[in-house]
């Protein structure tokens, strides 16, 4: 199945939440009239040439051309875009986890130039998933591939949020597209952590370097250095564990990491991810704000997008922070992990559908 119809299957929980908020809110307070044969695109359009032909107004469907482009004559329900409506869209981003700012940034923008036009759910669909690709585009970047060998990726976030098995994802991908790749086990208070990593170390033909449990994560990163670097390998994904019951000393724990790794490499790691889990909701920005403290996080990856109602967190972490988003996550197979892309996400967060 391509991702794209993945996605919008399993985000289903926020675009649902999303999809019959937006509905409730024209049906609240519209009226139904004729749908315009020709199609009413209010994203791009200009303001001016929206407001002198209201879609209201436009010609009755007719002919083939009508039936194609048109909704056929189907009622639809337009509600007039005032103070009132945008406040309901606002409270609506808001429960769909989009947070404060984002949602008043988000609905200010699809309100510009537009206030006393009639809208349908559709319409408003569209500017909604319009606005919200566009918070998102400049931080949808792929994990950035260096020729420097071994590349260190140092994967960073709380217990649970999905940093082994993005792991497992990601090596078996670099693998497949021709990548020399070294796991480090180096989550070592979990031995089920360990042999997680083996299971897709296995399946993907990548050596995985354990430790005993309990043993010093920072030596066991150490020794994987030094096979990465004998073995040339391209990279190497160091996994970590991320008790946050006590900050000092996760603190500590990274910190003696980087430092034996940085005894190999003074340029290592080359990459910091932070894996966030989406069903977390806004906890995931305060995760960014303690693991920036923690690590120089250079890019994000969300997990756990299916089956959640708080898919729109990751437009507030968008919003919020200038951090990549590398990835995102749908489920827990190898190809449920793929490059972050905005448009699809935000098609699949408004319950459009991507023609
Ligand atoms: N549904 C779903 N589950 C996921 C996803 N990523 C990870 N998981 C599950 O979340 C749980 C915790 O993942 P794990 O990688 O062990 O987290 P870690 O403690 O950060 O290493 C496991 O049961 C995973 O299978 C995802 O994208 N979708
Ligand atoms: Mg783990």
């Amino acid at each position: 199945m391509a991702f794209f119809s993945k996605l919008k299957e399993r985000l289903f929980k926020s675009s649902s939440k999303l999809d019959e908020g937006l509905e409730a809110i024209v049906d609240e307070g519209g009226g139904t009239e004729q749908a315009a044969a020709v199609e009413t695109r209010v994203i791009d359009a200009p303001p001016s040439a929206t407001q002198t032909a209201p879609a209201s107004e436009a010609a009755q469907p007719s002919g083939l051309l009508g039936r194609l482009v048109g909704r056929g004559g189907t009622a639809e329900q337009r509600r007039t875009l005032d103070d009132d409506m945008l406040e309901q869209l606002e409270e609506l981003l808001i429960a769909a986890d989009m947070g404060v700012d984002t949602a008043l940034r988000v609905t200010a923008n699809m309100a510009e130039g537009r206030l006393g036009k009639k809208l349908s759910a559709r319409e408003i669909k569209e500017l909604l998933a319009a606005e919200v690709a566009r918070v998102m585009e400049h931080v949808a970047k792929p994990m950035p591939l260096y020729a420097h060998r071994p590349q260190v990726v140092l994967v960073v976030g709380v217990n649970g949020s999905g940093k082994t098995t993005t792991i497992g994802k990601l090596a078996s991908q670099f693998k497949a597209a021709g990548k020399n790749v070294v796991i480090a086990a180096g989550d070592t208070f979990r031995a089920a952590a360990v042999e997680q990593l083996q299971v897709w170390g296995d399946r993907a033909g990548v050596p995985v370097l354990t430790a005993p449990e309990g043993s010093d994560p920072a030596s066991l990163a150490y020794d994987a250095m030094t096979r990465a670097q004998e073995e040339g390998a391209d990279l190497l994904m160091i996994d970590t564990a991320g008790r946050l019951q006590n900050r000092a000393d996760l603190m500590e724990e990274l910190s003696k990491i980087i430092r034996v790794i940085r005894k190999k490499d003074e340029t290592a790691p080359h990459n910091t991810l932070l894996v966030l889990d989406a069903t977390t909701g806004q906890n995931a920005l305060s995760q960014v704000e303690t693991f920036q403290k923690l690590a120089d996080v250079s890019g994000l990856v969300m997990t756990k997008l299916d089956g959640t109602a708080k898919g729109g967190v990751l437009v507030a972490l968008a919003d919020k922070f200038a951090l990549p988003i590398h990835a995102i996550g749908v489920g827990e197979q190898i190809d449920d992990l793929a490059p972050f892309d905005p448009e699809e996400f935000a098609a699949a967060l408004t319950g459009l559908d991507q023609s």
